[in-house]
This record gives C-alpha cells, structure tokens and sequence, in this order.
C-alpha cells in the first residue's frame, strides 16, 4: 500500500501559522500547530502501515503499527520549528509551535535491527510523493547525522498533545528529532534505512542547505544542512502596533528556545535603550521557555521592543537577515 496512496490534498499544502502575539498557549493547540507538506497528505490506515528497517542494519525487518505499540511509550514536549522556504534563510517566518509528542524511541527500534558499527546517516523515507519546486520525487526523504538519531528524545511518535496525529501532521506515525528543524521529522514514514553515506534525495541534496556566512554576513559557496535550531526569542505580549500607558508596570515576555537550552535573554525598550537580562524559566525537556520582563514606560511617543537570545553554548542571534533575527514590536506609549 506504501506506493503511491491516495493524497489528500494532492500538491504543496501548509497552514498559516500564529502569529507571535497569538502564541499565549505553553502548549500550542493540535488545530494550531504548524503543517508543511511539500507534496501533499497521503491518507493512510494504521492498520495498513508498516515501516521497513534496512541497510546496515544485522537484521532488516519490517514493523506494523501493533508491533511499534508493544516498546515503551514515551512523551517529550519540544519546540518545533518550520525552517521556511528553503531557498529564503535570511528570512524570520516565525513558523513554531510547542508540543507533547507521544510515541516510541527510535533507539529502541533500531536496537533490535542491530545497527552496524561503521553506519554513519539515518535515512527517513515518508508517503508523500509527487512534484515541488517542478523537480518530481517518488518520496520525501531526509537523513540525520547516526548520533543524533540514537539520543534518548528521537522518536517514532504517533500522538500529538495525547491525540493520534492528524492526517496532515504525519499520521500513523512519523519521525520527531526534537532540537532540530522540522524539515528533518519526516511524516508518514515508510522506511528507515542505515547507511555510511548522506542520502541522494534532492530534499537532501539540493533544497535545506543553508550558505556558511564569512565574517561579515555575506553568503559563501559552502552550505550546511539545515539541521540544529538557532537560538530564538519572541515577544508574544505586547502585540504589535498596541497602546501602553506612561506610568503604568507592564511585562513584555515570549518564549525562547533553540537546539541547546537558552541561558539568557535580553530586551531592549527602543533603540538608545540598554539591554537587561528577563527573567527565564528552566527549561523542561525539549519545550520553549517562557522569559519575562517587567517594564514601566516613562516617556511617551513610539517604541520599538527588541529580544535577543543566546544559548547554553554561547550562540547569539542575529541582529538582521537569518531566519532567527531579533524579533521586534513597535508599541506607542500614550
Ligand atoms: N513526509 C514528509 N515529512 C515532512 C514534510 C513533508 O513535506 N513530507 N515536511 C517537513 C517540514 S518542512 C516541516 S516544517 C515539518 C512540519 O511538520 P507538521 O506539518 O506536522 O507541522 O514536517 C516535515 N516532514
Ligand atoms: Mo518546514
């Protein structure tokens, strides 16, 4: 049944996401998650699945979804991230969400097909075939580096937020590498493959591969996968273009999130301001965290509200042209 289902819809299919103001929730409701499907959304049974195991494993097999139902169920809130148009990386889509995903381990899985030890790249093949950007694929197919497949929050989920996964967000089951773009958590999963080398397929090759910038910002020839997250922070309250009171306290806070936890974030209250730490929330498992800031506006007149985040190992965002620049909100103080 893996060749070819029945997609439905049939082409490029996406949600508009929230906007940052409209992201008050922790956990982002299932109806306002993102959804990107570059070929369309196969319609598939989860009595019907199955997933093939192959390549340089000891012992290739085949997996039904009864038999994925018998490892262990794990949960693990993360972040995640639509990376944009794959052609477009200076540009901040702000495509992200945070949820609880359930499923298996993809280690556990890929303990019993005995990995072999000179395999190097995990290939995740999924459903969905036809045509993007006019070059047609018989499959969208993506790889991660073996390590990074094997850590303990890689998984082989089918539930979102205590619900089975909607059609369009991969159901019956789909890869989630939580810390890394979603570009990488292919859906509809029908073959995991073990390899020593990267995959051929053009969604590895050709598109998701961002210019290494010189020093001073410009794009060089050479390109890395699109695989960590940035570092990123964004303001959900104030919304843009709102009212503040001189005099009056406010709290300006967002979430922040990146693959390494986010040590620091600071604001900024208009340009000539200086930056100040907000305060920031642990992080639990793979989530956002919440970072707040207390602020009573003095003067009044037009405001532009600016956060900057950096991460456990040291990287800072941007301040323009990467999809992780600073997010900004003007605001008038009345
Ligand atoms: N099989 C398949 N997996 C896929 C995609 C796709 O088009 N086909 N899109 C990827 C991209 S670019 C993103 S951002 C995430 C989006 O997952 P979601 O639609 O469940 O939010 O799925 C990824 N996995
Ligand atoms: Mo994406």
């Amino acid at each position: 049944m893996q060749d070819r289902p029945h997609q439905q819809p049939h082409g490029f299919h996406r949600r508009i996401p929230l906007r940052p103001d409209q992201m008050t929730a922790e956990t982002t409701p299932a109806a306002d998650v993102i959804v990107l499907c570059h070929l369309g959304v196969p319609q598939l049974s989860a009595p019907d699945w199955s997933m093939t195991i192959d390549g340089m494993v000891r012992k290739p097999f085949k997996l039904s979804f009864a038999d994925l139902e018998r490892y262990p169920i794990r949960r693990v809130e993360s972040v995640h991230q639509c990376a944009g148009i794959p052609s477009q990386p200076r540009q901040a889509t702000r495509r992200i969400c945070n949820v609880v995903w359930g499923g298996v381990r993809l280690s556990d899985v890929l303990a019993d097909a005995g990995v072999e030890d000179n395999a190097k790249f995990l290939w995740s093949t999924g459903a969905d075939w036809g045509a993007f950007e006019g070059i047609e694929v018989q499959a969208y197919q993506k790889d991660l580096p073996l390590p990074r497949a094997l850590s303990d929050d890689v998984l082989l989920a089918f539930a979102m937020n205590g619900a089975p996964l909607s059609a369009e967000n991969g159901f019956p089951v789909r890869l989630v590498v939580p810390g890394f773009f979603g570009t990488n958590s292919v859906k509809w999963l029908t073959r995991l493959t073990l390899s020593d080398r990267r995959a051929d397929s053009p969604f590895v090759t050709r598109w998701y591969n961002d210019p290494v910038l010189d020093a001073a910002g410009k794009s060089t020839p050479a390109t890395r996968p699109v695989w960590s997250l940035h570092p990123e922070a964004i303001i959900v309250a104030p919304a843009p273009d709102g009212q503040l009171m001189a005099g009056k306290p406010t709290t300006i806070w967002g979430w922040a999130w990146g693959d390494g936890a986010i040590a620091k974030v600071e604001v900024r209250t208009g340009d000539r301001a200086p930056w100040q730490h907000a305060q920031l929330a642990r992080r639990r498992q793979r989530a956002w965290q919440r970072f707040s800031f207390d602020w009573t506006p003095e003067n009044t007149g037009s405001v532009e509200i600016a956060v900057r985040a950096a991460s456990v190992d040291g990287e800072i965002q941007p301040e323009t042209e990467w999809r992780n620049c600073w997010h900004r909100v003007g605001t008038t103080v009345i």
